[in-house]
């Protein structure tokens, strides 16, 4: 399914006055308040997030998965639904595959659809939590952290057999998360998992290409309870900085125990020059992968402070891998996606709305009820005009999600792949 020019244009006519009445409004208070409206505007269009391609089918728990009618069943049929998201809200310009669930059969093709969709291939994932068909070695007690170097040896040839897939695709990154830890006091000796978890991302790191980055995400628990090898930023950035210069630490949202300060780790993070990418859910208690913005936007909302904070003051750091990674056992997975778009582009667009010069002197004075009421000033501005034009200024819709129920997309899938698909992932 490809979605027609014509069909977004007609469907913007009915929307067109309205939104223009309150984008004047908006623009004309926030140009008063000293605003660059036509910045923002610009920088919020620029503003690409990747699409894993596990969230594009229904997802599930360890409990069950229902599936989604419609559901893409191929690697090509998943890059189709992120170009439907991409037409839509000309906001998920990139696709981040994980292997093997989405291995190529034929590159070329691939490459081709993607690009006929304005779609990139962002960073690919590796997986070493699962045991493959056929594979020699069993990741039942860790992979680059086993105690077994048969083990560890071919969880770093999988995470190589990566790093040349994403190269025939155009990925500049390999993100490695890994379940290693332990389910019970004493089962692991700490250090001996640590020092293989780096000695064999070292390894990995030899065959990471001079302009690719290796992107290292950390998790406090889950699937092992007791302990996990690589728990921390700390534990994340002592890695990256033993590797080298190409390797830098991966923030997942959900990768964090209740109330973690996210905000002030992604900040030290930039500071060090050593933030590589960023994975976008929500969550109420642990690694939920809720919706983005569903549960805590304001942390969101701050997180974005932060990252726009770094972004303007810290060239030492590298421009960030976006990327979303949810699951959803209960909504249609792109009508999911598209509210998480939603939610991102709101965050980013009320921190760029945080008048950075006034904070600053807010600070200096240590006036906390000034500093208080400038983050809150930004966060209660209705930014939703300000999205519009920026999907409008590149093509997209007015209302994304409206779009997608008015054009019967689910609809249209359903006809074209038939009702019971399943698509590959957890
Ligand atoms: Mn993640």
């Amino acid at each position: 399914m490809k979605i027609q020019k014509e069909q977004i244009s007609d469907y913007n006519k009915n929307g067109l006055e309205s939104h223009n009445e309150s984008f004047d409004f908006l623009a004309n208070k926030l140009t008063k308040e000293g605003h660059d409206v036509t910045s923002i505007v610009s920088k919020l269009a620029d503003f690409q997030v990747a699409i894993p391609s596990w969230a594009l089918g229904a997802g599930g728990t360890r409990f069950g998965r229902f599936s989604f009618y419609g559901e893409p069943s191929s690697l090509e049929q998943k890059i189709e639904d992120v170009g439907v998201l991409h037409a839509l809200t000309q906001t998920a310009g990139a696709v981040s595959l994980h292997i093997p669930w989405d291995v190529p059969s034929d590159y070329n093709a691939i490459k081709e659809l993607a690009n006929g969709l304005d779609i990139k291939f962002d960073a690919v994932n590796s997986n070493t939590f699962q045991d493959q068909k056929n594979a020699k070695e069993s990741y039942k007690y860790g992979s680059l952290s086993n105690t077994s170097e048969a083990v560890r040896q071919q969880a770093i040839q999988h995470n190589l057999d990566v790093i040349n897939i994403g190269n025939k695709l155009g990925s500049k990154a390999l993100t490695v998360w890994l379940s290693d830890g332990s389910c019970f006091p004493g089962q692991n000796n700490f250090q001996t998992a640590f020092q293989n978890t780096q000695d064999s991302l070292k390894d990995i790191y030899k065959g990471v290409p001079d302009d690719w980055k290796l992107l290292i995400e950390y998790k406090p628990y889950e699937p092992n309870f007791y302990s996990t090898v690589i728990q921390d930023w700390g534990a994340s950035l002592m890695l990256a900085n033993e590797c080298g210069e190409k390797a830098f630490t991966l923030v997942d949202l959900g990768h964090h125990l209740p109330n973690s300060n996210i905000e002030q780790i992604v900040s030290i993070l930039q500071l060090k020059g050593k933030l590589g990418g960023f994975h976008f859910n929500d969550s109420k208690y642990g690694d939920d992968d809720l919706t983005v913005g569903s549960i805590k936007p304001y942390a969101l909302f701050l997180i974005f402070n932060e990252l726009v904070y770094g972004m303007e003051n810290n060239p030492q750091n590298p421009d960030l891998a976006w990327m979303i990674d949810a699951s959803h056992n209960v909504k249609d997975p792109l009508e999911d996606l598209i509210q998480s778009l939603e939610a991102i582009q709101e965050a980013y667009a009320k921190a760029l709305l945080i008048d950075q010069n006034a904070l600053k002197a807010a600070q200096s004075n240590n006036d906390v009820v000034k500093c208080q009421e400038i983050l809150q000033g930004a966060y209660r501005t209705d930014v939703r005009p300000l999205l519009e034009k920026a999907r409008l200024n590149r093509g997209g819709v007015l209302s994304p999600i409206n779009a997608y129920r008015a054009l019967d997309i689910r609809g249209g899938l359903i006809k074209e792949r038939g009702k019971n698909t399943i698509a590959t992932g957890l």
